[in-house]
């Protein structure tokens, strides 16, 4: 109806993305053959059919053996680049993307050909698009934090590329308490910082992260309905959430889209925001994730334009940028 087309229009801001997570088959085999990596699929078909998850770990083992066909600086413009013209397509207007540095220095590839890439792609989205992208850095929770503390001092060269610090990876058995010093060392830095907590994980893990890391928004976080103290805290503070609804149902955390706990935690009070997480393997962008949300939720358009505007509420912009988007 009038409301969806509404919505597929409507300018977004896109807080929840990780760039490595925007691969799609087509480019991963294109990409594998420029490189000759071999990859244990024949065509895009067995690569989608691939991609039935039953947890966040059966995704991530695949999630980084697609990363390994990202070798050089034009692999990571093209992934970026194609990225930014399927989201402006999309209405999003300005997106804060993750990269997960660790990926590809554990491969070999140079930060240098990450940064060069995801930056050129970058530029050409705000001129030829007039896109706004951020880049936030991710560490990997599964790795050690001296290692996440060597990936941060790593990037200091491209310090003016990158706004934030975030933390993701295989959430169960990695809290965020072990990630104290190297988010310290962020804020110190002046980052932004934010972290996934409460995808898969106990509620706990949501309010570590905002004791012990300070974070700023919490990535996920769902699971803070099983908490009703947390649940105001979070009300009260208007921490956002970057909830990612076709990723929540993919990877089991949800039956379906209808089970969603959304409409309770907007109910609750809480900033809540819609985004499209790893799209390339859950199935939809940030339109889809909005629409097929609205749709399966009854949401009514009150409660859809309060879902965009706190995106823009959550977003960590600049004077300047929302003074161009708002
Ligand atoms: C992720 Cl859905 C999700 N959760 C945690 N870490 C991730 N990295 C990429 N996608
Ligand atoms: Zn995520």
């Amino acid at each position: 109806g009038r409301l969806v087309e509404l919505l597929k229009r409507a300018p977004k801001a896109e807080l929840h993305l990780h760039i490595e997570g925007t691969l799609e088959p087509e480019m991963m085999l294109a990409l594998a053959r420029r490189h000759g990596v071999a990859l244990p699929y024949a065509d895009v078909e067995a690569v989608r059919a691939a991609y039935a998850f039953t947890s966040l770990q059966s995704f991530l083992d695949l999630y980084y053996a697609g990363a390994g066909v990202l070798r050089d600086a034009q692999d990571f413009h093209d992934l970026a680049w194609a990225y930014f013209q399927r989201a402006a397509a999309d209405g999003v207007v300005h997106a804060e993307c993750f990269f997960d540095p660790q990926t590809h220095t554990a491969r070999g590839v140079p930060l240098a050909a990450v940064f060069e890439g995801l930056v050129a792609a970058q530029r050409r989205a705000e001129t030829e698009l007039g896109l706004t992208a951020r880049w936030i850095l991710c560490v990997l929770r599964h790795l050690s934090e001296d290692e996440a503390l060597a990936t941060l001092e790593a990037a200091l060269p491209w310090r003016e590329h990158f706004i934030g610090l975030g933390l993701d990876s295989s959430e169960l058995g990695h809290p965020p308490s072990k990630f104290q010093r190297v988010f310290a060392r962020a804020r110190a830095l002046g980052l932004h910082v934010v972290a996934h907590a409460g995808e898969e994980g106990p509620p706990d893990y949501i309010r570590q992260a905002l004791d012990l890391l300070q974070v700023q928004r919490i990535d996920h976080g769902v699971q803070a309905v099983h908490d009703a103290a947390l649940l105001q805290r979070l009300a009260r503070e208007r921490v956002p959430l970057t909830v990612c609804p076709l990723s929540n149902v993919r990877l089991c955390v949800f039956p379906d889209l209808a089970s969603h706990n959304l409409r309770t935690l907007l109910d609750a009070g809480l900033c809540v925001t819609v985004n499209s997480d790893d799209p390339a393997y859950f199935g939809g962008y940030v339109a889809d994730n909005l629409v097929q949300t609205v749709q399966a939720l009854g949401l009514d358009a009150r409660a859809a334009w309060r879902l965009l505007a706190n995106g823009f509420e959550a977003a960590f912009l600049d004077d300047a940028t929302r003074a161009r988007h708002l």
